[in-house]
């Protein structure tokens, strides 16, 4: 897949929806431009989140930007995203490509090297790495180092996009790692004017990554 798709990388946290539904947030974040935007509910029952993931990936859709369902991979494939994103214990990669069929795009979730490969191996089209940066958004993750994000880079093909903690404040650090682009909830979400952000955000990330691009 393109490695552009991971520049700005926009996950969705509904613990910000506020004055803007949802569906409002992700238009602004689509206008700001970001290059991907994974739909990310971990309390909705099967309805609400099937109806959500309908119109949210129509929404993408208009603006070009692919549309990525976290964890649920039936889901996924009933509602016609993209792709899915799924954690290491969120089953078997070799086994949810064969679900989703070759056409979508399979994302998955890395924190070492010997991950990082067997992801590949098994048909992933992307990875997530970190957490880079301590993050109050997912308990259940720890920092990695960066050298280790390096190797991960260097193991593996397949675009790298950088996840956990990143902010506007600390995206530049991630330059060398040689990561595609950034992943983000907060930064993103919680951001009051959300499309200005991600004009900002999009500008760091072209920046973070432009000094070691990799080749296609
Ligand atoms: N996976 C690893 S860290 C993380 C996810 C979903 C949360 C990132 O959230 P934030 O707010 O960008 O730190
Ligand atoms: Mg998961």
């Amino acid at each position: 897949m393109d490695r552009r798709t991971m520049l700005l990388y926009a996950v969705t946290d509904r613990a910000w929806v506020g004055r803007q539904t949802l569906y409002q947030q992700v238009e602004s974040a689509l206008k700001g431009g970001i290059t991907c935007l994974q739909l990310r509910e971990k309390n909705l029952d099967e309805d609400t989140f099937y109806e959500e993931a309908v119109e949210i990936g129509k929404l993408c859709r208009s603006y070009g930007v692919p549309f990525i369902v976290n964890d649920r991979v039936e889901l996924a494939v009933r509602c016609r995203a993209d792709g899915v994103h799924i954690g290491q214990k969120d089953g078997n990669p070799a086994d949810v490509r064969r679900m989703i069929g070759k056409e979508r795009i399979l994302g998955v979730t890395a924190k070492t090297v010997e991950q990082a490969l067997a992801a590949e191996q098994a048909g992933a089209d992307y990875l997530g790495v970190g957490a880079m940066f301590s993050t109050s958004t997912k308990r259940d993750t720890y920092v990695i180092s960066h050298d280790e994000v390096r190797r991960i880079c260097r193991a593996v093909k397949i675009p790298v996009v950088a996840i956990g903690g990143i902010s506007e404040d600390n995206i530049l650090r991630l330059s060398g790692c040689g990561v595609d682009g950034a992943a983000m909830v907060s930064a993103v979400f919680a951001a009051e004017d959300i499309e200005s952000q991600c004009r900002k955000l999009r500008k760091l990330s072209e920046q973070m990554i432009g000094a070691g691009l990799r080749e296609a």
